[in-house]
């Protein structure tokens, strides 16, 4: 069939068009149109494409979605081996390659270093011939690695075409492919949808998709390329700094990372090393380091490798966040609400920077999924103030003497009978308050900050003011004699009188505080002040019909429940009142529209503020009827970005659905306006 030239022309400009809008898209997360006009360019080229398939080539974004499975990948040597980095796990370490360079250098002048998150992902590397992508390939074992191709095509971030004319005849460009922490996750939320199998980490998860022989797999992962450097370099030249040349692969289509930057000498290495550690769980991907590099490549050149390393480069590795252990037993503990968790004891492993010697296993579901036994060894995994997790097991060093776990049938604190209620993962202590440690967990939970605040009960002396048989429940509290707690193990007659006096400070408290602190299933605080702002006074809330507490701003069918049986139940109504008696009072809200002129509107505060405290702020926006959420969706009506963080995702999010936004100046002056400041 002849193909008319103006078809051919239009073909083109529809694969540069789309090739372009992806690279906005997906590397300069800066789109400049709308999805919809995305979609319809690419329709468009889909429906050439089916009508003159000649004219699919390899390049064309509608290629992306995967090819035909294959039996096996075949081999790629590499031309210029992939090199491995050496370590550095102190500043001392890093202090001493930067003196083992200068010496190599003859010279006692500051070196210029680029430096870079070390991305927790699968190392790879893609040669471009005139610009073209003709193959990808892992990192093997330096010199030879599998040919991955059809798969890497699949990765949006990984350019098909070179944008640009002057790039190199032939290029290899290296770097980490990875997949973003939201992705992980939503990708482990449908596999558990699903009941098929979880990715242990990210970087497994990231493993996993590329192995794949079936490149529609590897299409339907969320991954992400992150060059770092360049390989092969045939035909042309790239700047002479390593940060250079990696601003030159971002104009020709590349992911870089954006919190690379050079500086000046070792001990700002060191700083950045230690800035980044703050930033380390903020990040949208895992890091397992940060690379430093000598900046300057005739430098580098010098300086040469040392075996399979470049000795003008190092990662100083940040403390590993999974490690191997022993799973010496499991214990069962009872929570607030009756849930029997079990708990996983350790042989006690560093790990994420802490020694770790428990671990949740969650729930019989879970400890089934990972198959695990006592006596096993485990990988555990601590990442940022998430507890830790047992995250996989080692089967291949299971001992004989292994045991099965088994759950409970009665409440290890009180006897009485543990039921899981069909459709719920979790089993519960049925004896509610009559059990200890429901009693204690709730009495816990009536003391912390964000409930009573009672200053100085902290869980431990909970713990022992009930074993000592001192209280039995929350009103309990406010009967304490001053005499009776200085008596208490690591007490004395002065805390014991501070504590009496936060107790007394605590009977003036608040509603939607009151209501938080009762403990009632799935009534956090945000849901306790819609409930108060509802209802305004408890008598009416008691009272409630499911139906009219649905009317409440997040309160379903569920929560409605729960609320409802709460107050049906006489000992909870008893429990309430006695706190009353005991002295426990607050101001009934009225409920007055005026008052709350941003109610039905929805704020997203995000970025660092100067003159607000973010706490501070979202206090006043809720004061003025306003839920203030976490994340950024069609119903927020205004985001709120502090210091200027134009390329803060929340912030592009709120651009890509036309989201209102302001600035600190601009909120002073809302809530100015409100009469709240
Ligand atoms: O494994 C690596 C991760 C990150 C690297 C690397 C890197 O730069 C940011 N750079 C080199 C030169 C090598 N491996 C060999």
């Amino acid at each position: 069939m002849i193909i008319p030239a103006n078809l051919l022309k239009e073909v083109s400009k529809l694969k540069e068009q789309l090739n372009y809008h992806n690279y906005r898209y997906y590397v300069l997360d800066d789109p400049s149109i709308p999805d919809a006009e995305y979609d319809r360019l690419f329709l468009c080229l889909k429906e050439l494409e089916k009508e003159y398939p000649q004219l699919v080539e390899l390049d064309s974004p509608t290629q992306r979605v995967g090819a035909a499975p294959l039996s096996a990948f075949s081999q790629v040597t590499h031309k210029v081996p992939m090199l491995s980095l050496d370590n550095a796990f102190s500043d001392n370490d890093m202090r001493d390659f930067n003196r083992r360079l200068q010496d190599r250098l003859k010279s006692t002048e500051d070196i210029e270093y680029a430096c870079e998150p070390k991305l927790d992902g699968i190392a790879i590397s893609l040669l471009y011939i005139d610009g073209q992508l003709v193959q990808g390939a892992t990192r093997g074992d330096g010199t030879t690695g599998e040919n991955i191709t059809q798969n890497v095509r699949t990765i949006p971030s990984i350019p098909l075409k070179l944008l640009g004319q002057d790039f190199p005849p032939a290029l290899e460009v290296r770097g980490e492919i990875y997949m973003p922490k939201a992705g992980f996750g939503a990708l482990n939320n449908r596999a558990r949808a699903a009941g098929d199998k979880i990715f242990v980490n990210p970087r497994n998860a990231a493993a996993g998709s590329l192995r794949q022989l079936d490149s529609a797999i590897t299409a339907n992962r969320p991954l992400e390329m992150c060059a770092y450097s360049v390989g092969l370099v045939e035909g042309g030249d790239l700047p002479t700094q390593h940060t250079a040349a990696l601003e030159q692969l971002h104009e020709w289509g590349f992911l870089i990372n954006s919190e690379m930057r050079a500086v000046g000498n070792i001990e700002a290495c060191i700083e950045y090393y230690q800035n980044l550690g703050v930033k380390r769980d903020d990040l949208a991907y895992d890091i397992d380091g940060i690379v430093f590099k000598v900046n300057d490549f005739n430098l580098q050149k010098t300086l040469g490798f040392v075996s399979r390393a470049p000795r003008w480069a190092i990662a100083y590795k940040f403390p590993a966040q999974e490690e191997m252990t022993q799973l010496l037993d499991v214990e069962f503990q009872v929570g607030r609400t009756g849930a029997v968790t079990p708990v996983a004891r350790l042989d006690p492993v560093f790990v994420g920077g802490v020694t770790v010697s428990n671990a949740t296993l969650h729930n019989r579901d879970e400890i089934d999924r990972l198959g695990v036994k006592v006596g096993d060894t485990v990988v555990v995994r601590r990442a940022g103030d998430v507890i830790p997790q047992v995250v996989s097991v080692v089967r291949s060093r299971r001992p004989e003497t292994a045991r099965d776990i088994v759950f409970p049938d009665t409440c290890p604190v009180c006897g009485s009978h543990v039921e899981t209620v069909p459709g719920e993962v979790v089993a519960r202590c049925t004896a509610g308050l009559v059990c200890a440690a429901q009693r204690k967990e709730a009495i816990k939970h009536f003391a912390s900050r964000k409930a009573m605040d009672i200053d100085g009960l902290g869980d431990k002396l909970v713990e022992l003011l009930v074993d000592e048989g001192l209280i039995d429940s929350m009103a309990d509290l406010y009967h304490l004699q001053a005499q009776q707690v200085e008596k208490l193990e690591r007490m004395g007659p002065r805390s014991a009188e501070n504590l009496i006096a936060a107790l007394h400070k605590s009977k003036q408290t608040t509603l939607d505080r009151f209501l938080y602190s009762l403990g009632i299933r799935e009534v956090g605080e945000a849901t306790a002040r819609s409930l108060a702002r509802y209802f305004g006074n408890l008598e009416k809330l008691i009272t409630a019909d499911e139906e009219t507490l649905q009317q409440v701003d997040d309160v379903g069918p569920v929560v409605a429940h729960f609320i409802s049986d709460f107050f049906i139940q006489p000992h909870n109504i008893e429990a309430v009142q006695a706190l009353q008696d005991a002295g426990i009072q607050w101001q009934d809200i009225e409920v007055n529209e005026a008052d709350e002129p941003l109610s039905g509107q929805t704020f997203v505060i995000t970025g660092s503020f100067k003159v607000l405290k973010r706490s501070g702020a979202k206090a006043m926006l809720e004061n003025l009827g306003a839920k203030v959420a976490g994340s950024v969706s069609v119903k927020t009506s205004m985001v709120v970005v502090g210091g200027g963080a134009t390329n803060n995702s929340k912030y592009i999010k709120a651009q890509e659905l036309g989201v209102a936004t302001t600035d600190e100046p601009g909120l002073i002056e809302l809530l100015t306006a409100h009469g709240a400041l």
